[in-house]
């Protein structure tokens, strides 16, 4: 009987339109701080730009919290109307899936942007609107900042975040999250230490390690709720200054440049702590008039030159260009492409697929084999995708290593590389949609053949859309198991599945 009764009152509330009164009211309950974008307004055209232009969330109304509360009263509100919400924050989220959501609240996370450093300097408290470079700014200024009145933060600060100086600091976190410090520490939520969260019924609760949520956070915690505040582990920078190494290879290089770097780091021995390799295919004709070029980054902490035992062996393979640079931590993103003032920080109207895969070790005949359809399809004339870039990231990874493969929900500790193409093209109807689908999926199922593994393994932070819960979570039935029942527990009417569904 009770039952039957909300369940009335659920479907008499979703049929009731909601009007600008009942936002009145919603308003009535946030804190001063907080704003309420309608459509039509300036604000709430910025509010909804998305840096991916394809599969896209629709909000009908934008609310920015002013404080932890303020998302409590929204998610009850939702509720109240049965209506969808999404947190958003950096927008850089581009899963397919998140095109799901037709309707609804955005819940715009911006102002949730504190930081502050405990007494001890061993932790931090981090808002759930804060972006990657304001936390890594903030950290890096605390021994300065504070050295006038306080004698316990003499040294600056760093923690593990994501490397693009635009996105969130939560969105990474949530399903992993990796960044330049992760052979140092581990992912960036192995440094989570507790996360006040609202849960999808609007209770804000405290995760810790005595929760059962816990585990899941980190690695598919998009899927349980919305985090308004964290507590990080941060550690004294150790390694200030950086150095990095630009080797670019002609694409007819391929197979030599990928054997040498699996002879020198995944054969006989794994990425040395200090090294960050990377490396880019993009068809820029300035260099290459014909074909993609192979830009190799060998970037290393603690000195002003790349290690010649690093260089030299690639060196030798006769790159067409070399360039070297020094400076600090805070200058890897400019170095590689991914700061404030660089493309991939731009709103550019464009779709921004990717297709992810992680994998061991290279396999130079799949490497030629992708490195020709990519060929094909950035020079191809009239082709929508000459701007595309091949991402394959090698970070180190000791301190992934260093926690139990089972300890979190992200399930990919063993794999070494993630290897992912991003199909940039102009939108232009769902013909160039399913030819960008189809050409990601064959690149990403030759990768799969040539790494002889049995099941897809992929980032979901990456993630296409296309995947399944057991490539973007892992393979084992145990881990799938444990995410059905927590989901069951925690969102059992799916509030919190627009971004890689468990079920
Ligand atoms: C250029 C670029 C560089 C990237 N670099 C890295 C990298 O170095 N390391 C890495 O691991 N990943 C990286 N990513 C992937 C990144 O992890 C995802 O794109 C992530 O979803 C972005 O988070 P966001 O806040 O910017 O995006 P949004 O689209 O705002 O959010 C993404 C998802 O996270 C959820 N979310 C955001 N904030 C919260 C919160 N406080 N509580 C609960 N849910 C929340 C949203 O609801 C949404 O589902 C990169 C992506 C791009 C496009
Ligand atoms: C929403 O606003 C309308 C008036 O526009 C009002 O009649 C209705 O009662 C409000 N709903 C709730 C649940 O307060
Ligand atoms: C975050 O960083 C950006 C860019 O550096 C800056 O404009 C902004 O004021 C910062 N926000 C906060 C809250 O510090
Ligand atoms: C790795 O092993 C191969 C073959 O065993 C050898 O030729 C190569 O020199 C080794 N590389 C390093 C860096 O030790
Ligand atoms: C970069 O440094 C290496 C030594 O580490 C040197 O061999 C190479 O010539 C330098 N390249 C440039 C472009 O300066
Ligand atoms: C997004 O793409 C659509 C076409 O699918 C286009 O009409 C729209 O202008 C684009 N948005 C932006 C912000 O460029
Ligand atoms: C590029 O062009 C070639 C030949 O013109 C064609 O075979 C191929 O399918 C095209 N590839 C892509 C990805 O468009
Ligand atoms: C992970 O858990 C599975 C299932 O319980 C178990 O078989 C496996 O040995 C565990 N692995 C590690 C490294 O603990
Ligand atoms: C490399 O990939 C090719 C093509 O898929 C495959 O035939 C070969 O077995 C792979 N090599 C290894 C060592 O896995
Ligand atoms: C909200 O959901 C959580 C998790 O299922 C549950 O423990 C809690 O009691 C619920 N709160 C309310 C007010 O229903
Ligand atoms: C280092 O490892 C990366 C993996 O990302 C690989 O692409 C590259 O070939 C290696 N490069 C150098 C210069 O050591």
């Amino acid at each position: 009987m009770h039952h039957l009764q909300l369940k009335l009152a659920a479907l008499l509330a979703s049929a009731a339109a909601v009007s600008c009164q009942n936002y009145t009211q919603l308003a009535r309950t946030l804190s001063n701080t907080a704003q309420i974008y309608q459509p039509g307004s300036a604000a709430f055209n910025a509010a909804v730009l998305r840096w991916s232009n394809f599969s896209t969330p629709v909000a009908n109304v934008v609310v920015v919290p002013g404080t932890e509360n303020d998302v409590v009263e929204t998610v009850k509100f939702a509720n109240e109307y049965s209506l969808p919400f999404l947190a958003t924050n950096g927008v850089h989220g581009s899963i397919t899936t998140l095109g799901k959501m037709t309707s609804g609240i955005e819940i715009h996370m911006s102002q949730l942007n504190s930081i502050a450093v405990a007494q001890d300097g061993s932790t931090a408290t981090i808002g759930g609107g804060v972006m990657s470079k304001n936390l890594t700014d903030a950290l890096w200024a605390v021994g300065r900042q504070t050295a006038y009145d306080h004698h316990w933060a003499s040294t600056d600060l760093e923690t593990v975040t994501g490397t693009c100086e635009c996105v969130g600091y939560m969105g990474p976190g949530l399903g992993g999250g990796h960044g330049w410090l992760q052979g140092r520490y581990g992912l960036v939520s192995d440094q989570y230490v507790s996360l006040n969260v609202v849960l999808a019924n609007g209770s804000l609760i405290t995760v810790d390690e005595s929760s059962e949520l816990f585990w899941a956070m980190k690695g598919a915690g998009h899927n349980f709720g919305i985090v308004t505040s964290i507590i990080s582990k941060v550690y004294d920078i150790q390694y200030p200054n950086y150095a990095m190494e630009t080797l670019i290879f002609s694409g007819d290089q391929v197979e030599d440049v990928y054997s040498l770097a699996n002879q020198q780091w995944f054969t006989n021995a794994s990425m040395p702590v200090d090294l960050i390799n990377w490396s880019y295919w993009y068809f820029d004709p300035t260099i290459d008039a014909e074909k993609p070029v192979i830009a190799m980054y060998l970037i290393q902490e603690g000195v002003q030159t790349v290690d010649a035992a690093h260089t030299n062996p690639f060196l030798q393979l006769g790159p067409i260009a070399t360039q070297n640079v020094s400076g600090t931590y805070r200058d890897l993103a400019a170095w590689t492409g991914i700061s404030l003032n660089d493309t991939p920080c731009q709103k550019t109207g464009n779709a921004n697929p990717r297709f992810p895969i992680y994998l061991k070790s290279y396999n130079a005949t799949a490497q030629r084999q992708v490195y020709d359809l990519f060929n094909q399809a950035t020079t191809n004339a009239s082709t929508p995708f000459s701007d595309a870039l091949f991402m394959f990231e090698g970070y180190s990874q000791q301190g992934v290593k260093a926690i139990g493969q089972n300890a979190t929900a992200f399930a990919y500790r063993e794999d070494n590389l993630l290897a992912a193409p991003l199909l940039t093209y102009a939108p232009n109807g769902p013909a160039v949609d399913a030819v960008a689908s189809e050409l990601g999926n064959k690149i990403r199922q030759i990768l799969f053949e040539g790494s002889g593994e049995i099941s897809l393994n992929t980032y979901v932070n990456y993630a296409y859309g296309d995947e399944t819960p057991v490539a973007w979570y892992g393979s084992e039935q145990w881990r799938q198991n444990r995410l059905s029942a927590l989901k069951e527990d925690f969102d059992p009417a799916g509030q919190f599945s627009f971004y890689a569904p468990i079920m």
